[in-house]
């Protein structure tokens, strides 16, 4: 009698056990990645929205210049941010989560935002003076993606 009630406690608590473990991964969900290739002039995902939570963008510069990789928590519509010179005002497109800096073509870069639901956009904001004096904006030459996150 004592004996069974001892295997009883102890499967309960094996239940337990397992209803903790399959909690802490339920809110640790896995890493997402995206595979995003920069090249002259566009941006291009493998996927274009994801769940919230930690988002790894793989950035891979497919193209024959440096291209930079900007993250933005954006209610605007990707292709008319505001610009100056060229640039996107970062700060008034909305919230800037992040960004890899300038690299140079053949350049594979990680960076992992925690990102909360909403929409976002994605740019390459680098403006460049030719040689004729004409700015050539990353940007306005096509270099931006719309991305969203699901909650
Ligand atoms: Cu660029």
């Amino acid at each position: 009698m004592i004996c069974k009630k001892i295997v009883k406690l102890s499967m309960v608590l094996g239940v337990m056990t397992l209803g903790i473990s399959q909690s802490l991964l339920a809110s640790d969900a896995p890493e997402i990645t995206i595979k995003v290739e920069l090249r002259e002039w566009m941006i291009t995902l493998d996927k274009a929205e994801v769940n919230s939570g930690l988002v790894t963008f793989e950035v891979t510069n497919h193209g024959v210049e440096n291209h930079e990789f900007v993250v933005i928590k954006s209610e605007l519509e990707h292709g008319v941010l505001p610009t100056v010179e060229g640039r996107v005002d970062e700060a008034l497109a909305g919230e800037l989560i992040g960004e890899i800096e300038d690299f140079a073509p053949q350049g594979i870069f990680k960076a992992s935002f925690r990102l909360a639901p909403g929409r976002y956009v994605l740019i390459c904001n680098i403006v460049e003076k030719e040689e004729d004096g004409e700015l050539e904006s990353h940007y306005h030459k096509g270099m931006h993606r719309a991305f969203k996150v699901l909650p």
